[in-house]
């Protein structure tokens, strides 16, 4: 099987599951896990912010944001094609209680002017706007990477009325690597951020949140109310160590394995997407002359799994378990779905 569903396919290098056989743990709920603790350090300082905080997933990562930055009956701005507004089962809704106010943005920008257009006045009829969140790189926008003086007008906006910024940085590693922009800039224009080691990176398990010491102290009570306190949690951590350490520059290979798979589907008929578009490792394609549904099972046919996002769009995601072969094959594999 080829397996471009996702980049949550990776599984653990042999130096992750070496070091997680070797990990020094204690009970990270006492905080007395080393391996959690220095993996926490680690990212704070990756991220440029004061604290840090080991969660399971990059779901609860988020949502233990928002539960901490806002209140019940507040509202939330977010990406109408955001992750947290598609993705998440409604967990704002369901544990937060706030209403999400998801704006129409420009594949995966929000323009700064609508976002300030939507900050609620004070008035006694409204939700008063508690957060702004952000998601870079933006996933149903296809790996895009959100422009740095977007981000930073959106931050100064925020900054002006005094809002919070979450960013759904479940990618931001590939964001960085396709731009060259540092993290520490996409994150200074963020009070917190949300990042994922089991995707591109490929530890087996686990995401980061980080910010301001007060936010992460509240946080971690959020993270043990819904259940996500952890025990020996060094296991697991001991891989995003070596993720940290091996697998962020490597990212590049899959920016230039998802750019020669575009180049070679470009110039089929029979699906729609703008190569240029393409940034980092993944492709999302419009199939024109069949339903989503169909060209997934076409490929599947052939043994290569890609994932349907909405009923008229493909989404082909790199990864290090995916190399140029396996593309060359896919490419094969269009061509003769789509010429019949
Ligand atoms: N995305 C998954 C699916 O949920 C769609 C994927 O296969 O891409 N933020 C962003 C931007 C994400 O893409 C994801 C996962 C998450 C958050 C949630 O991470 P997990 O799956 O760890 O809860």
């Amino acid at each position: 099987m080829i397996d471009l569903r996702s980049d949550t396919i990776t599984l653990p290098t042999p130096e992750m599951r070496k070091a997680m056989c070797e990990a020094v743990v204690g009970d990270d709920v006492y905080g007395e896990d080393p391996t959690v603790n220095r993996l926490q350090e680690m990212s704070a300082e990756i991220m440029g912010k004061e604290a840090a905080m080991y969660v399971s997933s990059g779901t609860m990562g988020n949502q233990i944001a928002i539960l901490t930055h806002t209140r019940p009956g507040s509202e939330v701005i977010m990406d109408l094609d955001s992750h947290i507004y598609n993705y998440e089962a409604a967990s704002a809704s369901v544990f937060a209680g706030i209403q999400p106010r998801p704006l129409n943005g420009v594949k995966g920008v929000l323009p700064a002017d609508l976002v300030e257009g939507a900050i609620r006045p004070d008035d006694v009829h409204l939700p008063p706007t508690s957060l702004i969140c952000l998601e870079n790189t933006h996933n149903r926008a296809g790996g895009k990477v959100v422009p740095l003086e977007n981000m930073k007008s959106i931050y100064a906006l925020a900054c002006k009325h005094n809002l919070p910024v979450h960013l759904d940085g479940a990618r931001i590693f590939n964001a960085s690597i396709a731009s060259g922009v540092s993290v520490k800039e996409y994150t200074s224009c963020s009070t917190s951020v949300q990042f994922c080691f089991s995707k591109g990176l490929g530890a087996p398990v686990g995401s980061i949140i980080a910010g301001p010491l007060d936010f992460i102290t509240e946080a971690k009570r959020w993270r043990k109310r819904l259940g996500g306190g952890m025990r020996q949690a060094g296991i697991i951590a001991a891989a995003c160590i070596v993720a940290l350490e091996t697998m962020i520059e490597r990212l590049a290979d899959d920016h230039a394995n998802t750019r020669l798979l575009a180049d070679g589907l470009a110039v089929l008929k029979g699906i729609d997407f703008n190569p240029a578009e393409v940034d980092t490792n993944i492709l999302l394609v419009k199939p024109t002359s069949m339903s989503a549904h169909q060209l997934c099972s076409e490929l599947k046919k052939r043994d290569i799994l890609t994932g349907v996002m909405g009923p008229d769009k493909v989404r082909l995601t790199t990864s290090k378990e995916v190399d140029r072969s396996d593309l060359e094959i896919t490419i094969k594999a269009f061509k003769e779905i789509l010429t019949g």
